[in-house]
């Protein structure tokens, strides 16, 4: 990754630079990434992509046997590093496949469903008109002058309950309905696919604060595997910290503070639970660097230095290397 795309992760991209580069990674390494160039239509329009990664070793017709990851990036438009360690992960896993054992292992064991830009009208806000704009951009005609949903607020789980807030003036604002908004819907819809059943763990990445956070968010009760899920949420704080010393806190999402309707909370919910038979997923949220010290307060923490786009990436794709294996193996 270093080498073939140290360029590439030398600093941040447009969204349609993203997808061109996904596409060219598709042409070199055709029998492991499959593009899926829309799952969706934002508010303003703008196709939402995902990608698909795996290796080639067992047949296409059975690849749907194939235990199943998720990874979104950038539901949040201005934390810039989680859309920049996706495409990490990404680019480490096609260029280590074949070539480093455990990536072979791993792809050929497992199936990556991955969605690199989630919030695609406000990350294009962010480069275009405010570098710390953190909603959608579907503008609210009943309310003068507002724009954008929370939409880490909006997923239909616990919907509009503890830290959440209905104004649309809000930087947590909930939106009108459970799941309202477009690229919730999308997400969602894609999620619950009949050929995504295999799913075992899912990563929502944000920034920042360094913390690895796992459900509930809208409640102080544990859930029914909070121990493996803290098992798992420690190891990842542990792997991280040994590629460049770096601290992350491994905690329930509640503990950190209430939040309701976020991804995390839907992937471990209800809806998703029912889906896959009772089964629940590893459900993490992820705060990348900096840390809230390092942060401050009025937002330079969402303005990680572009030199620090590889290091977070090394840091976290060792730690989810080890994460999917646990997943496999418990
Ligand atoms: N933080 C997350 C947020 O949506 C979070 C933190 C996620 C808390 C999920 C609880 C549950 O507020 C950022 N930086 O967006
Ligand atoms: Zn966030």
């Amino acid at each position: 990754v270093e080498t073939q795309h140290a360029q590439w992760f030398s600093d941040y991209h447009r969204y349609d630079d993203i997808r061109t580069w996904y596409n060219s990674l598709a042409q070199q390494h055709p029998s492991l990434l499959q593009i899926i160039p829309s799952i969706g239509k934002t508010a303003e329009n703008r196709d939402i992509f995902a990608v698909k990664i795996t290796g080639n070793k067992t047949s296409l017709s059975s690849t749907d046997h194939k235990k199943q990851f998720w990874f979104h990036g950038l539901q949040h438009a201005r934390e810039w590093i989680g859309g920049a360690v996706v495409q990490f992960i990404s680019a480490h896993f096609l260029t280590g496949y074949g070539i480093d054992e455990a990536i072979t292992t791993l792809l050929d064991s497992a199936e990556f469903v991955i969605v690199p830009v989630m919030n695609v009208d406000g990350y294009e806000y962010t480069w275009t008109n405010n570098r710390l704009w953190r909603k959608n951009r579907r503008p609210l005609n009943d309310f003068f002058g507002s724009v954008g949903v929370d939409l880490n607020r909006n997923w239909p789980e616990h919907w509009g309950e503890d830290g959440s807030s209905s104004s649309p003036y809000s930087e947590v604002y909930q939106g009108p309905s459970a799941g309202s908004e477009p690229e919730v819907q999308a997400l969602r819809k894609f999620f619950l696919s009949p050929n995504h059943t295999s799913l075992i763990g899912a990563i929502d990445f944000h920034a920042y604060s360094q913390l690895v956070l796992r459900p509930y968010g809208w409640t102080r009760k544990d859930a029914p595997d909070e121990h493996l899920l803290k098992q798992a949420g420690d190891g990842l704080r542990d792997r991280i910290k040994e590629v460049h010393g770096k601290k992350y806190v491994s905690e329930r999402e509640i503990d950190l503070y209430a939040a309701s309707g976020t991804a995390s909370d839907w992937f471990y919910g209800k809806e998703v639970t029912k889906w896959l038979e009772g089964r629940h997923l590893y459900a993490y949220t992820i705060e990348l660097r900096p840390s809230a010290n390092e942060g401050g307060w009025g937002g330079q923490g969402f303005i990680l230095p572009p030199e620090q786009i590889v290091p977070t990436g090394q840091e976290i794709v060792k730690a989810v290397k080890w994460w999917a294996q646990f997943a496999l193996d418990h």
